[in-house]
């Protein structure tokens, strides 16, 4: 839901102030565009607490989370949201990253939680995209656009760290998050993946992606 929200947001922001056009590649930012990063994970609680601070995020994730994140969410590695896990939070906002303290506890306890960030450009000028790429399709195990795969197949024509991707259905271009399939992977830094497993109907519909760098190679 926050998901949703926060790219709603920001393409109202983006349609009340459309960017300078130039030469080259179109300059938008679609609302649909998925710019959450992956879930990171990087402590348990078994110490003082369970870190997952910015500060210790980016230095032992270079180049995964951007200068200036507009959103963090954090969850239990069972599900719960902040607000459903009930806890006392020292942090939790998109400066200083999350950081729950036993201490703070009545049982002394926290959960252990993940954490991922949300990259919305100020404008669409710096944003550079790819063409679309549709390595897969869904006829085996699902349909697989991860990042490596295609950075191995396309060498030298997607930027080493996306800061955004996209995703929509080959035949009519729907975007990936109105077909009501379920993603495995979507995410910039992992790019995108859709197991048939995980689907209600037991096949992925097939998908296209492509990325946003800062500068394209
Ligand atoms: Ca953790
Ligand atoms: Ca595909």
């Amino acid at each position: 839901m926050i998901n949703q929200l926060s790219l709603t947001f920001a393409a109202v922001l983006l349609l009340a102030s459309p960017g300078p056009s130039k030469a080259g590649p179109p300059c938008e930012i679609p609302y649909h565009v998925q710019a959450w990063t992956q879930w990171f994970d990087r402590d348990d609680p078994s110490g003082s607490g369970d870190w997952e601070n910015l500060a210790d995020l980016r230095k032992e994730n270079p180049g995964k989370i951007c200068r200036d994140p507009r959103d963090i969410e954090a969850v239990t590695l069972s599900g719960l949201s902040v607000g459903q896990a009930g806890e006392a939070i020292l942090m939790y906002d998109t400066t200083s990253g999350f950081v729950c303290r036993n201490i703070d506890q009545p049982d002394k306890w926290c959960n252990d939680y993940k954490v991922r960030f949300s990259c919305a450009p100020d404008t669409c000028e710096n944003v550079c995209w790819t063409k679309w790429y549709n390595r897969d399709r869904p006829s085996a195990s699902g349909d697989w656009e991860t990042l490596n795969d295609l950075q191995k197949e396309y060498p030298g024509q997607i930027c080493a760290e996306p800061l955004y991707i996209e995703a929509v259905t080959t035949d009519e271009e729907i975007p990936a998050i109105r077909t009501g399939d379920n993603f495995y992977r979507y995410s910039p830094t992992v790019g995108f993946a859709c197991r048939n497993q995980d689907q209600t109907s037991g096949y992925c519909k097939d998908y296209k992606v492509r990325f946003g760098c800062l500068a394209c190679p």
